[in-house]
């Protein structure tokens, strides 16, 4: 089993430290299925519960220190959205991204922006705008967008007029970010399929780049991990990306089948570690530390919600730092000599080692919980938030039942 000397370990202590991974509001919420939902007694219900929550994974995990928020879920109509930003200072986390919902409202039943119906586009770029005031009235420098627009089946719409109003949507809403909310950074998000299962207007990395080009520099391409056919090479759009200077940052998750918003490495550990590794090879090709937004996206029906979020930054930062530990100078002479098989057993043997000790001794030296998710389970938390939040929900009149802790 390769050991980690100390100098390595003092270069992973050094990535660790700057390895910040964003959480979202929604991952702490009660979400479900199309086909129904399973309520959890400690699922957060208002932005302060939430905010509470990603503080305390903050709190145990010491890397977490902005909370993405969606705007229709998180912001009330009529309220000063600082006292969100409050509200978060408050549970010892800044707002991060900020999400438009413009999949919700019944008028976007053919589209957003772009929908054949005009109005429902200017209402698309109307709440995008509150949303960009939103962003910089809480001090967030990053705006993402996911459409949910598509179409169901051949011949429904005009594809290259959706596409047309679709760049011409990206660039106003890029000139309302460049003329009110310095150094922010609008991320395009793309999906092959669902909700539409015919075509989707922004179906795939090169797509979400032609979009950016369009749209001007602040943009950069999102990659959520989920959003991928079958089989897809991930780790090569990412190098890819990064090369050209698209790469804005990730939606982090795994799935078996589709979108199935499972916990990042819990189907395919090695394919999270080969993107992390494409990073780290960037880093020491270039001599240069890219800006990325790294995100959790994922919704957990079954598990205790604040445990998953919690594992789940506790595998990041492990396949994280098994990149950081790629003999990148041994790497490069095998790829010379064109010996494969000695270049492939470089990332197998930093992808083998075992990472938990030095994680562990990275966390002391911050004064963390060497185990995060262990220290969790013990604070007997998750049960505490379940009692007072059902019986909140109770004096609130809220009926639900709760199968789950
Ligand atoms: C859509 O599937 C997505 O990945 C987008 O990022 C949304 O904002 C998020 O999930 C929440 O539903
Ligand atoms: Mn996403």
């Amino acid at each position: 089993m390769p050991k980690i000397d100390t100098r390595t370990a003092n270069r992973l202590f050094k990535a660790l430290d700057g390895f910040k991974i964003e959480l979202p509001s929604w991952g702490f919420a009660d979400t479900g299925t199309r086909f129904g939902k399973f309520f959890q007694d400690a699922a957060a219900s208002t932005i302060d519960e939430k905010l509470h929550d990603a503080g305390l994974v903050h709190k145990l995990t010491g890397s977490c220190p902005n909370v993405a928020v969606h705007v229709l879920w998180d912001f009330t109509e009529g309220e000063d959205p600082r006292m969100t930003r409050r509200l978060a200072r408050k549970h010892g986390v800044r707002i991060g991204s900020i999400n438009p919902n413009v999949f919700q409202d019944l008028h976007y039943k053919l589209g957003s922006f772009c929908s054949p119906d005009a109005k429902a586009r200017k209402a698309a770029l109307d709440h995008t705008r509150d949303s960009i005031a939103i962003g910089s009235a809480v001090g967030s420098k990053v705006l993402t967008m996911w459409l949910a627009d598509g179409t169901n089946y051949p011949g429904q719409d005009n594809l290259r007029r959706r596409k047309r109003d679709l760049q011409q949507a990206f660039r106003k809403i890029h000139q309302a970010m460049d003329k009110s909310w310095p150094g922010s950074m609008l991320l395009i998000e793309y999906k092959p399929f669902e909700p539409a299962f015919y075509h989707t207007d922004i179906a795939d990395w090169g797509m979400s780049r032609a979009f950016c080009d369009h749209a001007g520099p602040r943009a950069k391409v999102l990659v959520d991990t989920g959003h991928h056919l079958q089989g897809s090479n991930i780790e090569h759009i990412v190098s890819f990306l990064l090369d050209e200077g698209m790469l804005g940052g990730f939606h982090f998750n795994d799935r078996k089948y589709a979108d199935d918003d499972l916990m990042l490495g819990s189907i395919d550990p090695y394919a999270a570690f080969r993107i992390f590794d494409q990073i780290a090879q960037f880093e020491f090709d270039t001599g240069r530390k890219p800006r990325i937004e790294y995100m959790i996206d994922q919704s957990h029906n079954l598990k205790p919600k604040l445990e998953a979020m919690v594992q789940t930054v506790d595998d990041a930062q492990r396949l994280f730092a098994k990149a950081q530990l790629v003999d990148r100078k041994k790497l490069a002479t095998a790829q010379r000599r064109g010996d494969i098989n000695a270049a492939e057993q470089c990332l197998r043997s930093a992808y083998e080692t075992d990472v938990r000790d030095a994680l562990a001794q990275w966390r002391r030296k911050h004064k963390l919980p060497a185990d995060p998710v262990g220290a969790l389970r013990d604070s007997g938390v998750i049960a505490r938030l379940g009692r007072e939040r059902a019986a909140g929900r109770r004096a609130r009149g809220e009926v639900q039942s709760a199968s789950y802790a």
